[in-house]
């Protein structure tokens, strides 16, 4: 018998296990809802992917142009007076927007080490590939994990200056309470000096939000679906995704854009052994993508203890990043 126990396994059934008790509580709520966080495995990955090339998905053009067009300023702002730095970006990605500025710090001369941080390890063998052939002399240590086990990783691997980026607008991906804590939180895993950006998307034309989640060609209604197909695969579920409906809804007054499924009839889900009732017109909470009035992002920032430290927006002044210290 091979008692040999293979260590990556039981991570992911750990990862499973999480999935399936977040999906069935969440199911067992009134009202019903599941986590937006769980909307990217491969399809889910490749759905975003379609939706920030969409022409009506503003948020990714608009901090691009931050990122490509106001280089300088945004590394003045972020860069601790002529000592070197510990530059880290959660949820990393392909570091698309990012990659402006390790290019220009970079050319600089500037003294500093990327860390990027990402919970797929294979999402970061590809940035590092893709870093090492463009920028060649720039520093990267990959930190692979959740973001506040990694940033404490960061701070026991180097005592230098933290500057942390928080890109695209997922803090909007959180309600209002937990992008509370998150910043409470970010502040106290930092040291006196260190700073943060956040991306945030402002609160603009109600038609042009709705639009970029609402869009014609159904890319978006796909991307809510695919949690669906997850948790059919994943959970041995029998969704009929046939039978529910994407419906976007934004309240311009609160910010909220909120993303629902919708049952199309009364009907039972199983999952796993475990079923899930849902009456015709019953609604699943899938995701909130929160829009912030100036004012919502100073009283995040005092709630949070941070200090002012600047803000860039793109030309058309529709999403600003925002640099905050400790
Ligand atoms: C990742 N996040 C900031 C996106 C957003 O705009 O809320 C996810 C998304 N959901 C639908 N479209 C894009």
């Amino acid at each position: 018998m091979n008692l040999q126990l293979n260590p990556h396994s039981k991570v992911e059934d750990i990862h499973v296990d999480h999935f399936r008790e977040d999906v069935l509580e969440g199911l067992k709520s009134d009202p019903k809802r599941l986590s937006s966080k769980y909307f990217y495995d491969e399809t889910g990955d490749r759905l975003f992917q379609e939706i920030m090339a969409m022409p009506e998905y503003y948020l990714t053009q608009c901090e691009l142009d931050i990122f490509q067009n106001k280089t300088a300023d945004l590394a003045r702002l972020i860069i601790p007076e002529n000592e070197p730095f510990d530059l880290i970006e959660l949820g990393a990605g392909d570091a698309m927007k990012s990659t402006f500025l390790l290019q220009y710090l970079v050319e600089k001369g500037t003294g500093f080490t990327y860390m990027p941080i990402d919970i797929s390890g294979h999402i970061l063998t590809e940035l590092n590939e893709k870093l090492n052939d463009k920028l060649p002399g720039l520093e990267i240590v990959s930190l692979e994990g959740e973001y506040f086990d990694m940033l404490q990783k960061a701070a026991s691997l180097s005592s230098r200056r933290k500057v942390i980026l928080f890109l695209g607008s997922n803090i909007g991906n959180m309600s209002i309470v937990e992008a509370d804590q998150f910043c409470y939180d970010l502040n106290r895993n930092l040291a006196s000096g260190d700073r943060v950006l956040i991306g945030f998307d402002l609160k603009k034309n109600p038609h042009t939000i709705l639009n970029a989640y609402n869009d014609k060609t159904g890319i978006t209604a796909a991307f809510n679906l695919n949690l669906l197909t997850r948790i059919n695969t994943e959970l041995n579920a029998d969704f009929n995704l046939g039978q529910f409906q994407h419906y976007q809804t934004y309240d311009p007054i609160s910010g909220a854009c909120k993303s629902f499924l919708v049952s199309l009839k009364n009907q039972t889900v199983t999952i796993g052994s475990d079923p899930i009732s849902f009456e015709e017109n019953e609604l699943i909470d899938m995701e909130i993508s929160q829009k912030f009035s100036a004012e919502n992002i100073e009283e995040l920032r005092e709630k949070s203890g941070f200090k002012k430290s600047g803000e860039i927006k793109d030309s058309k002044k529709w999403f600003v990043d925002a640099v905050w210290q400790v």
